[in-house]
């Protein structure tokens, strides 16, 4: 029975200090939702009986199936410590890799967390990435080893080796937020350092820097997890029980009269007791004791197991009897003896209590929020705190009061959208009859009996008193009301049967929701200033909480209405009228303004959050489409509800027309389609073999041939294969030098180009992808400084990260060859931010991407106003390369020579808008040859610019141009002949090194006992898996292999390793890198070695060919194969007739 009413919960939630906002955090399948059963029904919701086997928070059909959570739940619990009340909004997060972005929309609602670690597993790779995650967000986690049933029953270790063992795990998590507190004091270190560098430019001497400073003045102590802190709880969840060592030092400081602040302090460690002093002495291992813990603690447990195990009546009867506690005939007479030993450890030890009462004093109420988390949700991006506006930095003391007053602003995060049938929300549900009404149906349901009995009767009696007659009259209209009514109301419910509803899941952060409230909803790119600066200079208050309307239009800015709000209770909801601050809730009717995520506000100074951080990246694609041509519109409209509904799926359409699904991972897109197929479209679809990516990228020509002779050496046979030559068969009109260098005009001949291409150090490649997101600011950056836009002022920090991305890169790039190269930086592709790079290195040009740094002075000279078709040629050729139109990667294009005849700089002058026009003019009056050495030109340029702006232009001049133009015209604009000249330079370019295929590779980590190990092996070489490393896992008898797997390959990998291992062994796949294929997709056999070795068609051995073909073909592109694959043989056989 549900032990606590709605009406309750309200009253709770408006006591702000007794809110806890938690969310349970693990490696997959160490027990998260068994765990929250457990916490469930503790409140009565569900039976302690069921808890653990229920998973009553795993509420999808498929999550019951496979045994996993695929998204994360809320659910409200009552929870009483002493005299104090608390409200607990639990949220259970999933633990699979591929559901890791359900995890970043739990953790921003909370303010701590319970980890969960398995006992035999300790820490696995996604325990590592779930603490980031909470570290990330700020927020405090508590541990709960689970599973330590395991240990006694499974791996059979004693107590003193399952202390040892626990121990093990307390360390290596300890040494994981080490990690994560080193790194932040030395990055806040720095910070400090360069900020007093700045403000004393100066400081006279040499100054020694000790990096480690900071470590030794910050206390970190609290932030460890030590069972004599209290924040630390042992647990069975499966058993139900669970304890925190301050429950046996309260226990045995009574039995044994040791004070229990003291036993709390060496309950854990090495400490034993001298039961003649009655002591407790400082003691190791050698002298043979035991430590406290395993002599008062597990001693008992692993007796009790024992007991109960073995079936050892006497021995149960008399703990039991020493414990007071009370088994039920049934548990104590059950056929598995686990039912018995559950339910003597949840009554001796209850879990819940436990977990609650260390939540409760160990993690923060909302009142307690930091100043550095609010600082760090209300800066999106680069921003710093002080650079918003000054409404704006008043709002974090509404966050930091987290108060529920009238007149607090409302603060609400929407973390993520969640689809429920409209069947399910409240008002659709069938509601508990009441009292009344039950004792109304009772009669009713009398007299239908009695009649039925009269009716029977009437036979004999054929008379009947007329007042009975015409109460049954009233009676049966009564009745068919009801029926009546029942009938619409079904009518109701098959409408909403049909439709699904949106719930925010949400958080106030400050003020009070009610229902009907009208409120801004801001996109991730709302900027506060915008409005605030309007709104000033109208003189109104900037705090407008009901006046919605008035505001100005701004973008990423709407208003609406809160329509309904709910209580989360796991698979219910429950109508609230209000929220106060510091509560996690259910927002309905928000569908149509929020997509994913947003922030809501009655005050427009309110920043939008910062975006959340999401562990995975979307990589597996499958395009789909409905087996029915025609139920396309509803594919479509599924596709679009999907979409909100899950915080990471990726849905577009792709050039090529197709429908694109992009997922985390293979049961990621299970569940995606499953969602597709039953709710959101509701049409039969198919779908296509994943689609796979792949980069294209050059190398240094080899040294040795395949079969590893030098190259040069042997004689050259014959060339059975034309398939290299054709491929890189050169069209007329284009030159190409013997080192790679390709010149190329364009089709009205008025500008060449020069481009070559190089491969890119692997460092300068991966620096580049690390620092996308730094290239994208620094572009915008530019964009703005172009069009002489102030927009807010650089932050000093980004400048900073800039500076040291430059000087990492010259690091990487010395040499000769790269002389200079850095500063000569001209774009980056594709998209502008990717991982390849377009350099100038001709004279006469000065623009590079580094301009924000304020280094370079604006120039003008007559490349600029094609400088962009140059850049965009090169982001198109970098988007798609020659090998299967997939996008290039570690590839630098240098541009070495750019001409522009004179008629070209005319061309230009009519290609570009009137706006633009008075900027180029001065061009004209030039004669241009421009090669390599014309610095001079440029001041020059400079200087004719100021006086050709002075001296008005004739009228004749331009339409002289103009007819010239004209004759030019039958090859479209110049500046679009210049972006596909420039396209085709760099295919060429490309195409003249070895060009390779890159592919995405997965790092798994899988865990198999020995006897598995070989198919484990097995499996991975069949795949084209790489083992990095491989460890055995201290106290246990697994191994952990840690190996690299090509995506690929990898469809279907984690099933057939469960299979192979009869599900020993289930590894988790996470997008890792990109690796370049070493063999060369259109290598065919040249020399006699190798003919005589790969024999004629050699395709065999081409692994890179294969998966480009496989691309080309999906793309639809011509596939050079054989259609007749033996035409010699079948013609020798007619001759031979
Ligand atoms: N032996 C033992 N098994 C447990 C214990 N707790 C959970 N399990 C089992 O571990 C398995 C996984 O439990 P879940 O609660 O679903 O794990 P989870 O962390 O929620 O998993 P995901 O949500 O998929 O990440 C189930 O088969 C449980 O029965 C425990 O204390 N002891
Ligand atoms: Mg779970």
């Amino acid at each position: 029975m549900v032990l606590t009413s709605v009406e309750k919960m309200v009253s709770l939630q408006k006591k702000t200090s007794g809110i806890r906002n938690i969310c349970i955090l693990a490696h997959v399948d160490h027990g998260k939702t068994t765990l929250a059963d457990c916490l469930i029904s503790s409140n009565g919701i569900i039976s302690s009986r069921l808890a653990g086997k229920l998973r009553y928070l795993d509420s999808r059909e498929d999550e019951q199936i496979r045994g996993i959570t695929m998204k994360s739940s809320a659910i409200s619990l009552h929870f009483v410590k002493g005299d104090q009340e608390y409200l607990i909004n639990l949220i259970d997060s999933p633990g699979h890799v591929d559901f890791s972005s359900e995890v970043s929309t739990a953790v921003r609602l909370c303010d701590g967390c319970i980890i969960v670690v398995d006992a035999v597993e300790g820490v696995c790779p996604q325990t590592q990435a779930v603490l980031r995650q909470a570290w990330l967000e700020n927020i405090r986690p508590v541990l709960v080893i689970n599973k330590i049933d395991r240990l006694i029953v499974e791996l059979k270790l004693t107590p003193q080796e399952a202390y040892l063992h626990l121990k093990n795990i307390l360390e290596q998590i300890n040494a994981v937020t080490g990690a994560l507190f080193t790194s932040k004091v030395l990055e806040e270190r720095a910070e400090k350092e360069t900020e007093s560098e700045s403000i004393s430019d100066t400081a006279p001497g040499d100054q020694v820097y000790d990096w480690s400073a900071g470590l030794e003045d910050t206390d970190d102590s609290h932030l460890y997890f030590s069972p004599d802190h209290g924040n630390v709880v042992f647990a069975s969840a499966i058993d139900g029980w669970g304890f925190g060592i301050e429950h046996f030092a309260k226990l045995y400081s009574q039995k044994i009269g040791i004070k229990p602040a003291v036993l709390l302090k060496t309950l854990w460690g090495d400490y034993y007791l001298n039961t003649k002093a009655k002591k407790i002495m400082k003691g190791d291992q050698s002298k043979g004791k035991k430590p406290l813990f395993v002599q008062l603690v597990l001693d008992n447990i692993w007796s009790l197991y024992e007991a109960v195990m073995k079936r050892d009546k006497e021995k149960i009867e008399k703990i039991v009897t020493s414990l007071g506690l009370k088994i039920g005939a049934r548990e104590s007479r059950h056929a598995d003896p686990k039912v018995h030993l559950n339910a003597i450890c949840s009554q001796w030890l209850p879990i819940s209590d436990a977990v609650l009462s260390m939540v409760c004093s160990k993690l923060p109420s909302p009142l307690d929020i930091t100043a550095e988390r609010v600082e760090k949700l209300m800066c999106v991006g680069a921003r710093t705190f002080d650079s918003l506006p000054p409404e704006t930095q008043e709002l974090k003391s509404a966050f930091m009061k987290c108060s529920s007053e009238g007149t607090a602003p409302v603060i609400v995060f929407v973390s993520k959208m969640f689809a429920v049938d409209a069947k399910a929300l409240p008002h659709n549900k069938p509601r508990p009859l009441t009292q009344e009404e039950i004792a109304h149906r009772r009669e009713l349901a009398k007299r239908r009996h009695a009649e039925k009995l009269a009716a029977n009767q009437g036979k004999e009696l054929s008379e009947k008193p007329p007042s009975e007659n015409s109460s049954e009259v009233t009676d049966n209209t009564g009745d068919m009301k009801g029926e009546e009514q029942q009938v619409t109301g079904g009518s109701v419910k098959q409408e909403a049967d049909n439709k699904e509803s949106f719930i925010a899941f949400a958080r106030v952060f400050s003020g009070v929701v009610q229902r009907g409230q009208k409120i801004f909803v801001l996109g991730p790119k709302y900027d506060p200033a915008e409005v605030l600066h309007k709104v000033r200079d109208d003189s109104k208050p900037y705090y407008l909480s009901s006046a919605a309307n008035d505001l100005p239009l701004v973008p990423h800015m709407t208003s609406c209405t809160l329509e309904n709000l709910y209580l989360l209770m796991g698979r219910e909801l429950e109508d609230l009228e209000e929220v106060p601050a510091g509560n996690v809730l259910g927002i309905g009717g928000l569908q149509d303004f929020v997509l994913k995520s947003a922030t809501l506000s009655t005050s427009p100074a309110c920043p939008p959050f910062t975006p959340l951080n999401f562990e995975a990246t979307p990589i597996v694609r499958v395009a789909v489409e409905p087996k029915h041509p025609s139920d396309m519109p509803q594919l479509v409209r599924g596709m679009k509800l999907l979409n909100q509904a899950d915080p990471c799926v990726q849905v577009l359409i792709q050039e090529t027309g197709e429908h694109v699904l992009v997922t985390a991972g293979e049961v990621h897109l299970q569940r995606c389609l499953d969602d597709l197929k039953e709710r959101f479209a509701k049409v039969q679809i198919s779908v296509s073999a994943p689609i796979i990516p792949f980069r294209e990228t050059i190398t240094r020509p080899p040294k040795v041939d395949m079969v590893n002779e030098e190259i040069g050496k042997q004689q050259k046979v014959a060339v059975i294969h034309q398939t290299k030559e054709d491929q890189n068969k050169i069209p007329e009109g284009i030159q190409v030098d013997s080192d790679g260098l390709v010149t190329i005009s364009t089709p009205n001949k008025q500008a060449t180009l020069s481009v070559r291409a190089v491969p890119l150090p692997e460092e300068v490649t991966r620096l580049l992808e690390e620092n996308s997101d730094l290239i994208r600011t620094m572009e915008q950056l530019n964009t703005s400084l172009n069009e002489d836009k102030k927009t807010h002022e650089i932050n000093q920090k980004t400048l900073d990260r800039i500076r040291e991305f430059k000087q990492k890169l010259e690091q990487n790039l010395q040499g000769r060859k790269w002389r200079n190269a850095v500063d000569q930086i001209w774009s980056f592709g594709p998209r502008k931010c990717g991982p390849n790079i377009l350099l100038y290195n001709f004279e006469g040009y000065k623009r590079s991407v580094w301009q924000c740094l304020g280094n370079t002075v604006k120039e003008v000279s007559k490349y600029r106003d094609f400088d962009n078709s140059i850049v965009s040629g090169f982001q198109l050729a970098t988007l798609s390369g020659p090998m299967c139109e997939e996008p290039l990667m570690g590839v630098c294009f240098t541009v070495e020579k750019w001409e522009i005849s004179k008629v070209g700089e005319m061309l230009s002058t009519s290609s570009q808008d009137s706006g633009e026009r008075d900027a180029i003019e001065h061009k004209q009056n030039e004669d241009i040859t421009l090669t390599s050495s014309c610095t001079g030109e440029v001041c020059r340029v400079n200087e004719d610019e100021d006086s050709s702006q002075s001296v008005p232009k004739s009228p004749e001049k331009i339409s002289k141009h103009k007819g010239e133009v004209l004759l030019a015209d039958c090859y479209g604009p110049f500046s679009g002949q210049l972006i596909a000249t420039m396209k085709e330079a760099c295919r060429y370019a490309l195409q003249g090194k070895p060009q390779r295929l890159m592919a995405a590779m997965y790092t798994c980590e899988i865990m198999a006992t020995a006897e598995v190990l070989g198919r484990v092996y097995a499996v991975l070489s069949k795949r084209e898996g790489r083992v990095l490393q491989e460890e055995m896992k201290e106290g246990t008898d697994v191994f952990i292999i840690k190996a690299v797997l090509p995506v690929a390959e990898s469809f279907g990998f984690a099933d057939e390793i469960r299979k192979r291992t009869s599900g020993l062994a289930s590894p988790q796949l996470v997008f890792s890198h990109w690796e370049m294929i070493s063999s060369d997709p259109f290598w065919v056999p040249t020399t006699e070695e190798e003919y005589l070795h790969f024999g004629e068609k050699a395709d065999s051995e081409n692994q890179a060919r294969k998966y480009m073909n496989a691309v080309r073909k999906r793309k639809g592109l011509y596939v050079e194969e054989k259609i007749v694959e033996h035409a010699e043989k079948q013609r020798t056989l007619s001759r031979n007739k």
